[in-house]
């Protein structure tokens, strides 16, 4: 293992003991945990001879600059937020490249045709507040204030998380990138997925990202003692969800083959063993390829829902929080990337759609976008168990090496 293999893989083990939770790896957007994560990414971009800035939301942003005139920006980056019980490589593995990537460009003295940007993208997941994709929203200049009213689990609004730790709300129209300023964007990621390890390859393209939509349902019902309300005489919050979660399910098995519909967060009160269940707030995420397609399904499961709601007269709401169409990487990037992939001797090459969404999404409403990814172990992901050998992060780094330097050629 080389150095610089050593580094990456010492400040990935370093970033995953940064956690709220004693117990496993979870660092939302805007807590403790997360600004510690913040402070560390700083000194880690000073350290690559970075000009280093913490955002209005939290994005921490190195930048290597051009002497040209009128230079434009290329963008590496990813984010340093996880989901719950995290594993130690989505998002960080991006960022911990990204840097290395730009301190190899500064360690030779690289003449840029363009101001290189490292972004350290503060909220990906959405796990607090429901807003994927929310640090990169602000280089893309596509934050929308709304957000700032949506409250997490606690009740603590978004511009409070923001005004906590990371700066005022006005300031975040100024953090953007302006649409004709961009080059391009690349973010190397973890598949998350099992083809890399079926087809055992390190590395691969991504052709595009599916279109994704979520959902807050919400059901409500009439709280009463679970022991004296005869069966017909309920208006169980809870029986209705799960009808309907169960409906998720079927129709995500009916379309497999370019569906998928997950249910992964549930409040519920009064969540007492003893009293019927009288509000239930569950999360609804579903995928494809197919935006248009995806847009039917979310009408579908939508009219379902009324359908129990009234059967079972139960209260719903239907809260779409983020709809991204599906995106389709830049060709041009992606022969780039190809022929940088052939140069450093890896002779297959494949493409592939990716399920998980990634920043790459947001970004690509304002610059055209590429991505790689690496092989991680039996494609588990958003789980400890997580994990990208050196060897195929070693290879990553050459490849997005070699790709740089293909772009300062072409740009120069
Ligand atoms: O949910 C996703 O696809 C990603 O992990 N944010
Ligand atoms: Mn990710
Ligand atoms: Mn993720």
């Amino acid at each position: 293992m080389n150095n610089r293999t050593e580094r990456i893989t010492k400040r990935l083990e370093q970033l995953s003991l940064i956690s709220d939770d004693d117990k496993c790896l979870s660092r939302f957007f805007g807590t403790p945990a997360h600004n510690e994560a913040k402070n560390l990414l700083m000194t880690w971009m000073e350290a690559a001879g970075l000009l280093v800035f913490c955002d209005s939301l939290g994005n921490v942003r190195g930048v290597l600059k051009s002497n040209q005139q009128n230079a434009k920006h290329f963008v590496i980056g990813s984010h340093y937020d996880t989901v719950y019980n995290a594993g130690n490589f989505d998002g960080p593995l991006g960022i911990i490249l990204g840097i290395e990537i730009a301190q190899r460009l500064k360690e030779n003295n690289t003449e840029l045709p363009f101001h290189l940007n490292i972004a350290c993208f503060s909220d990906e997941e959405g796990s607090r507040f429901n807003t994927a994709y929310l640090g990169s929203s602000v280089l893309a200049g596509n934050f929308d204030t709304d957000w700032l009213l949506r409250t997490d689990d606690c009740n603590v609004t978004l511009s409070e998380a923001i005004e906590t730790y990371y700066g005022n709300v006005e300031a975040i129209s100024n953090d953007k990138i302006l649409e004709g300023d961009w080059l391009g964007y690349y973010e190397i990621h973890i598949e998350q997925g099992p083809v890399l390890c079926k087809e055992n390859l390190p590395i691969c393209l991504v052709s595009n990202i599916a279109s994704q939509i979520r959902v807050e349902v919400t059901w409500e019902g009439i709280s009463a003692h679970a022991g004296t309300s005869p069966m017909y005489l309920r208006d169980d919050a809870l029986c209705a969800a799960s009808e309907f979660i169960l409906e998720v399910e079927k129709t995500g098995q009916k379309h497999q083959e370019k569906l998928v519909g997950t249910v992964g967060k549930m409040n519920m009160l009064s969540n007492t063993s003893n009293v019927i269940p009288a509000f239930v707030c569950h999360s609804l995420d579903i995928r494809s390829a197919d935006s248009d397609f995806l847009i039917e399904i979310q009408d579908q499961l939508q009219h379902k829902a009324i359908e129990i709601s009234k059967k079972r007269n139960i209260k719903l709401s239907w809260k779409v929080m983020q709809m991204n169409p599906a995106v389709i990487c830049d060709s041009h990037l992606k022969d780039v990337l190809r022929k940088s992939i052939k140069k450093v001797g890896i002779d297959k090459s494949i493409e592939i759609t990716s399920g998980a969404g990634h920043d790459a999404v947001m970004i690509s409403k304002v610059a055209p976008v590429s991505m790689l990814f690496v092989r991680c172990t039996d494609g588990i992901s958003h789980n400890p168990e997580e994990y990208a050998s050196p060897e195929d992060i070693e290879v990553a780094l050459k490849v997005s090496d070699q790709f740089l330097d293909e772009l300062i050629k072409e740009f120069n």
